[in-house]
């Protein structure tokens, strides 16, 4: 399995980067409007320029800002760089105690039971079957210290352990061509992510926090870790993981959260 090729920055060509938005907008964009485009990233300023009006009721706002976040998500999927690592940090760096937050206090934290509980695979993969803890355990584990940046105003350096997300793709055949991973979670959140991040090589299906087994606040049995996106883009508590060519959205992401969320 290769990891897909997304044209780097100064390859994108001004023309295809027009085409996406004039199929978005539904309209034909004016040269003037390139510029906005070559700064890539769209804004409520750069739209009306765009569409040659002003935005003036609620309906074309929030059909504009839809327009724009879903610009933005192509945008960043074609500036990602499969190859660029984020940065790491030695074990003294460690924020103790690693902060915890999801959308409900953490008195309500879901609790697994190790042994009835299953990974389910689903989906675009040639092996759809379910996995035990044991069996990931069984895989090669990797370590990896980064940060992690919420978008509520934090950040902290966590350590997290766990099987490489692209060498699980490829063991249960996962076509590198879909566009999305899709992950539901046992307290009922839920996100998807691009193929090319997936395939990251920093992308974890972390089954570790700071060398002990993810404790439930942390996402028993097991989270997806990567330091290239934003908190709510790495889901813990995942039960199963599907391979899709079907946009599936997210918890945050369906009441605005940008979803690409990452760099
Ligand atoms: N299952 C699940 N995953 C989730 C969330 C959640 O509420 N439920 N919250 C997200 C958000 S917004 C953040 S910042 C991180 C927090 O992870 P932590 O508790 O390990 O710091 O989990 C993300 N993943
Ligand atoms: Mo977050």
């Amino acid at each position: 399995m290769t990891i897909p090729r997304r044209p780097a920055l100064a390859d994108v060509d001004a023309d295809s980067v027009l085409e996406e938005a004039r199929k978005l907008i539904g309209r034909k964009i004016e040269q003037p409007a390139r510029r906005a485009f070559l700064q890539h990233s769209l804004t409520m300023g750069g739209l009306s320029l765009l569409t040659g009006c002003g935005i003036s009721d609620n309906e074309s706002v929030e059909a504009a800002l839809a327009a724009i976040s879903r610009f933005n998500d192509r945008v960043q999927g074609w500036i990602f760089d499969p190859a660029q690592l984020a940065p790491t940090y030695p074990d003294s760096m460690i924020t103790r105690p690693f902060p915890f937050n999801a959308y409900y206090d953490e008195s309500e934290v879901h609790v697994v039971d190790e042994a009835d509980y299953r990974l389910e695979v689903t989906g675009r993969v040639a092996d759809k079957r379910s996995w035990t803890l044991p069996e990931l355990r069984a895989m090669q584990q990797h370590d990896q210290i980064t940060r992690h940046i919420c978008v509520e105003g934090w950040s902290a350096i966590g350590k997290w352990g766990g099987v490489r997300f692209a060498d699980f793709l490829r063991r249960v055949g996962a076509d590198p061509d879909a566009k999305y991973v899709g992950f539901k979670c046992s307290d009922d959140y839920y996100t998807s992510i691009d193929m090319p991040t997936a395939l990251h090589p920093q992308t974890l299906l972390a089954l570790t926090y700071d060398g002990q087994p993810l404790p439930p606040k942390y996402g028993f049995p097991m989270k997806l870790r990567m330091p290239t996106k934003l908190g709510y883009k790495n889901p813990k508590h995942i039960e199963a993981i599907f391979v899709t060519n079907t946009y599936p959205g997210g918890y945050w992401e369906d009441q605005g959260y940008n979803w690409f969320g990452g760099s």
